[in-house]
């Protein structure tokens, strides 16, 4: 069974995502994801005129020998490019042997660690008020666990509030030029206390808070927001600082004991490294489509896993539904699964080209028993919805100065 064709498809059902499909000589397809948000069409040039030609003709069941001839075999390595083209090749592969098996794709991995996948939502809102309603919706729903922002009082926008726009942010198309947003640290410490103070008032302390600084602060700010945050005994805080240097994380650690979560922009094994060995974090948030496909999340799960770090995979809407049914398998896999974001498809256009065999009740997602990944993309239905350039905001101090987003 062969390599016959790969398809790469860019559709924009309300946001851009690019999907590819891999045929074998038998018939059998498998999907994968290759969206890299902003940034879309690097990749599938990459895909078209690099990685396709090589492929076609190799045996489809040899997944670890192609993840290495694309990763060791190129001389580029690591780059959220390369990956993510990697990733969507490994995921499709796994999709296809999973089917030519008839199991699903977590029984290949080893079989099942738990019941179903504990997920946590997104509460946001242009006051803490707001928020705190959107939050007490989601324990309404039966969700466990949740992650806290509000919008900062003084600046023009924060992210991940939109005002009376529904929708996330990230799954609004068609930015033709990046937006800016503004950014003022001693206004967010204003805010940020009063935020958990009155989430815990109002939700009481069953249920699990969470909360993404976007990476805003040095690292002796977060040091200092881990310790503020220390009662209201977060699960974990997201991206507080930057880790390119990974030194900054043993700063933070020294000073608090508020759980550290960090992985999202990260491609390789070797981007967690440091954090993970010298147990600097306690949730290792990577992507199946940004760090290599479910065979390098594997291999970075069973790391993290000697220093108890746990796996928390991003869940934002810029990955694909092909994406999150690759994280269903590896969540319901791992023995040190932590927690997976999901922020869920909620548009009707995107329900209309993927169809997903998940269940979510009360807060916990039961996997799919299809085999493979149990996803489906329609490729007829996506023709409707083309590519559209779009960027994700540039943040900026509000003296001018560019900063991190
Ligand atoms: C966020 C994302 O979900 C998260 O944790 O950090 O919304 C992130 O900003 C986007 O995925 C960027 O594309
Ligand atoms: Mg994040």
């Amino acid at each position: 069974m062969v390599i016959d064709k790969i398809e790469v498809f860019v559709s924009c059902p309300g946001r851009n995502f690019v999907t590819v499909k891999v045929t074998t000589s038998d018939g059998t397809y498998g999907l994968g994801d290759a969206t890299v948000n902003g940034r879309e069409m690097a990749v599938v040039s990459y895909l078209e005129e690099h990685v396709v030609p090589c492929l076609i003709g190799r045996d489809a069941h040899a997944i670890e020998d192609i993840w290495q001839y694309l990763y060791k075999g190129v001389y580029w390595r690591k780059g959220p490019i390369n990956m993510a083209a990697v990733a969507s090749i490994d995921m499709a592969l796994w999709d296809i042997k999973g089917k030519v098996a008839g199991l699903p794709v977590y029984q290949l991995l080893g079989g099942k660690s738990r019941n179903a996948v504990t997920l946590y939502a997104h509460a946001n809102g242009k006051s803490i008020e707001q928020t705190l309603d959107n939050a007490a919706q989601h324990v309404n729903n039966g969700f466990k666990a949740i992650r806290l922002q509000s919008a900062v009082p003084g600046l023009k926008v924060t992210y991940g509030v939109l005002g009376d726009k529904k929708d996330y942010y990230e799954q609004q198309g068609n930015r033709p030029l990046p937006p800016e947003e503004d950014w003022s640290t001693p206004k967010y410490f204003a805010m940020i206390e009063e935020l958990f103070i009155a989430a815990r008032k109002r939700l009481g302390n069953d249920i699990h808070l969470l909360h993404d600084v976007h990476s805003r602060l040095t690292p002796i700010e977060s040091a200092k927001l881990g310790k503020l945050l220390e009662p209201y005994n977060l699960m974990f805080l997201e991206d507080a600082s930057m880790a390119e240097n990974q030194e900054n994380y043993k700063l933070i650690r020294h000073h608090t004991t508020t759980p550290l979560a960090i992985g999202e922009t990260y491609n390789t094994i070797w981007d967690c490294k440091d954090l993970i060995q010298n147990q600097l974090i306690d949730f290792i948030r990577v992507a199946a489509t940004h760090a290599g496909g479910i065979t390098a999340l594997r291999r970075i799960t069973d790391f993290a896993s000697i220093y108890n770090v746990k796996l928390a995979p991003h869940g934002a809407p810029d990955l694909s539904p092909v994406c999150m049914a690759a994280h269903m398998h590896l969540n319901i896999w791992a023995p040190n699964f932590g927690i997976q974001e999901f922020v869920g498809f909620g548009n009707d256009e995107l329900k209309q080209l993927f169809k997903h065999d998940y269940k979510v009740v009360d807060g916990m997602a039961h996997v799919s028993e299809a085999p493979g990944l149990g996803i489906e993309f329609d490729e007829e239905a996506a023709k409707a919805f083309p590519y559209k350039r779009s960027y994700l905001p540039v943040c900026r101090l509000e003296d001018g100065t560019v900063w991190n987003w």
